[in-house]
């Protein structure tokens, strides 16, 4: 009887032991997986205080960037402000990284009414409405306030509203910004060392043009891709503002980082019309509003880290170089036949308007 009471204790303790073990083992690998998500985690918190169940409408709204970047950000300010102003009736859920697709997918599914809110660069906008490659223009905008006078006023309304012919609402412009050159190869110091560099470009043709006139060999692909062609050489460079080389880590796999400035990038605030027009005036002015408010916030973060953004750059390790005034005129000298030839594209009337509109904001 000892004997039996003996051996069942053991296979109780036994099997109590296994169990213990199992949960130790879950919650440790949940613990990593909660070490990997935090950024990730605590947007989805931010992103689910409204039920979507509860809502009358819900707004998935995607980014191609990831969840540490001022976009994002911007996306949640957004959602806080449409969610408090409708009592929780427009529910709004946020996805960044591409998690949705590429921005060129997601006009797309915005323009079948299966997405409702992407925010964009400009650049792949213009494969829709090939005007919207004026603010591709190498060097139009000298600095972020001139940028914003410009695009809040009347070229960039006038922008806005030719969305509508591509079942498309463009609420207001946020913040990519200015863009630099990143590499592997060498310290891009002078036009000279852009030979031959693959680089990737955003899908333009004018970008694609204008680092073909650079000596470069650029070629097109979607944000999503970026990161393992730069890992796996496909690429040796990249171009994009400081916060995304930064937040990104593509200094993981790039050396070096030069401060060109190329270009201006807008991201636009886009919408789905089909999606738009079946919202009560109500709450189309609740949106409306909210990607304005929502962009002033996204640009203000934006510009207030970007000297952190290159210190860290700096203190990874990567060879950050200054671009002397002199090979920024050599930029700019080498790039002009790309601005005579797109002019015809973008419309000589409309190259025109926003040259003047750059001069008066100045
Ligand atoms: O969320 C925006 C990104 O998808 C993309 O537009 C960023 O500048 C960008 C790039 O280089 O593709």
């Amino acid at each position: 009887m000892k004997k039996l009471a003996f051996l069942l204790t053991t296979l109780f303790l036994v099997l109590l032991l296994a169990a213990c073990g199992g949960d130790n083992a879950s919650s440790d690998s949940e613990g990593s997986d909660d070490s990997e998500a935090t950024g990730e985690e605590a947007a989805e918190e931010a992103s689910s205080n409204v039920a979507a169940g509860d809502a009358e409408y819900t707004i998935r709204a995607s980014i191609g960037l990831n969840s540490e970047h001022p976009q994002y950000k911007g996306l949640l300010k957004f959602k806080e402000i449409v969610e408090a102003e409708t009592d929780g009736a427009v529910a709004v859920e946020t996805y960044h990284s591409g998690q949705l697709g590429d921005d060129r997918t997601a006009m797309e599914a915005l323009q079948l009414g299966s997405q409702e809110v992407t925010v964009p660069s400009t650049a792949p906008v213009a494969n829709f409405i090939p005007e919207y490659a004026v603010f591709d223009i190498p060097f139009l905008f000298p600095n972020e306030q001139v940028a914003d006078a410009v695009l809040d006023g009347e070229v960039g309304t006038k922008l806005l509203e030719m969305l509508d012919e591509q079942n498309l609402v463009g609420l207001a412009y946020w913040e990519n910004g200015f863009r630099d050159m990143s590499n592997s190869t060498r310290p891009i110091e002078s036009i000279a060392d852009f030979d031959g560099l693959k680089i990737r470009t955003m899908e333009n043709d004018l970008h694609l043009a204008a680092f073909r006139e650079l000596g470069a060999n650029p070629t097109p692909m979607a944000f999503t891709e970026l990161f393992t062609a730069l890992q796996q050489g496909t690429v040796d460079g990249q171009e994009n503002p400081l916060s995304t080389i930064y937040l990104e880590g593509f200094h993981e796999v790039q050396d070096y980082v030069s401060n060109t400035h190329h270009i201006y990038t807008p991201f636009v605030f886009l919408v789905s019309k089909p999606f738009y027009d079946g919202l009560p005036a109500e709450y189309q002015e609740i949106l409306r509003s909210a990607a304005v408010e929502a962009g002033q916030y996204q640009r203000e973060i934006n510009r207030e880290a970007n000297e952190d953004y290159k210190q860290g750059l700096i203190d990874e390790g990567v060879e950050f170089t200054e671009m002397s005034d002199e090979a920024i005129a050599e930029m700019r000298e080498a790039v002009q036949p790309v601005i005579e030839e797109f002019s015809e594209t973008i419309g000589k009337d409309l190259v025109e308007e926003i040259n003047q509109a750059v001069e008066d904001a100045q």
